[in-house]
């Protein structure tokens, strides 16, 4: 039997069967599913102000008000997605922390590749595309106290089998992009090889900086080498994306040759 095909209670994600044998060293140290929640991000946040440690998942099978970037919504559906965020206390500056929504988009398109087979690439900053269509999106929040990063939390939303009905144009789910649309994972595999693909990169972000998930972030970059319109403040520019600075912000080569470095909160179109 395909294990998509489990009646939902055998489906369901539990926090003992995500632990089980995982053999990670930070991500994933403590594991907390729930049913359903306004925002795993929210409920992270107010765990990580309580104190709970660096590593902590907190999981739901569901979302009512699941958070995308500047207000916008998630669509959440029960049980047919991975909705995660984690608990980071990476001790780095502000201007860091922009790493970490990239060593988790590298994450998720490595863990998506190995499970399913299918090719996932990162729209920078936080978008993961099969197909050109939108199967997870990215969102880190950070506490700051006096200029001091305390904790990040990284929420991850990856669409496994939503339904085409459930989702807004441009988005897809992993299920939908497989040949026939059957699963031939689970939501725990899936799950399980994220949280060893993230423990692995923030191991390397936090040993040696950046070098190691921007070389594997040009690897799986869906906007390298195409043209691009970035919507700055001021103004809008054209020219052809390429690699990444050490912080994380896209260069963009102009016509004039002049480079342009791109922040993560910038609007950028492929033309
Ligand atoms: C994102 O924002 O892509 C960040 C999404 C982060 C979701 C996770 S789920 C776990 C954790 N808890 C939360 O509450 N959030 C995080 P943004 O780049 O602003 O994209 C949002 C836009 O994507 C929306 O305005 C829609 O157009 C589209 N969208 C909404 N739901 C989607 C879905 N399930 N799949 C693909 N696109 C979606």
């Amino acid at each position: 039997m395909l294990r998509g095909d489990l009646p939902k209670s055998v489906n369901q994600l539990l926090a003992e069967e995500i632990m089980r044998q995982l053999k990670t060293r930070v991500i994933g140290r403590k594991v907390i599913c729930y049913n359903t929640v306004d925002s795993t991000n929210t409920v992270a946040f107010a765990l990580a102000e309580q104190g709970m440690p660096e590593g902590t998942a907190v999981f739901a099978e569901g979302q009512k008000k699941g958070k995308g970037r500047l207000g916008r919504n998630w669509s959440s559906p029960k049980a047919k997605g991975i909705y995660i965020s984690l608990i980071l206390r990476p001790h780095a500056s502000v201007r860091a922390t922009g790493l970490i929504t990239l060593l988790a988009a590298v994450s998720v398109a490595q863990a998506i590749r190995k499970t399913s087979g299918l090719n996932a690439l990162i729209r920078w900053p936080n978008d993961i595309l099969i197909n050109n269509k939108k199967v997870c999106g990215i969102l880190s929040e950070m506490h700051t106290q006096a200029g001091l990063v305390k904790f990040v939390v990284l929420g991850i939303g990856i669409n496994v089998s939503t339904a085409r009905h459930q989702l807004p144009p441009g988005a897809s789910s992993l299920k939908e992009q497989l040949p026939g649309q059957r699963l031939h994972f689970s939501r725990l595999d899936l799950a399980r090889e994220l949280l060893r693909q993230l423990d692995r990169e923030y191991l390397y972000f936090k040993d040696q900086g950046s070098a190691h998930v921007l070389t594997q972030w040009s690897n799986l970059s869906f906007l390298s080498g195409k043209r691009v319109q970035v919507v700055l403040q001021e103004k809008v520019i054209e020219g052809l994306a390429q690699d990444l600075d050490d912080a994380g912000a896209l260069i963009v080569r102009l016509d004039n040759g002049f480079k342009q470095h791109v922040l993560a909160g910038d609007v950028v179109k492929v033309r």
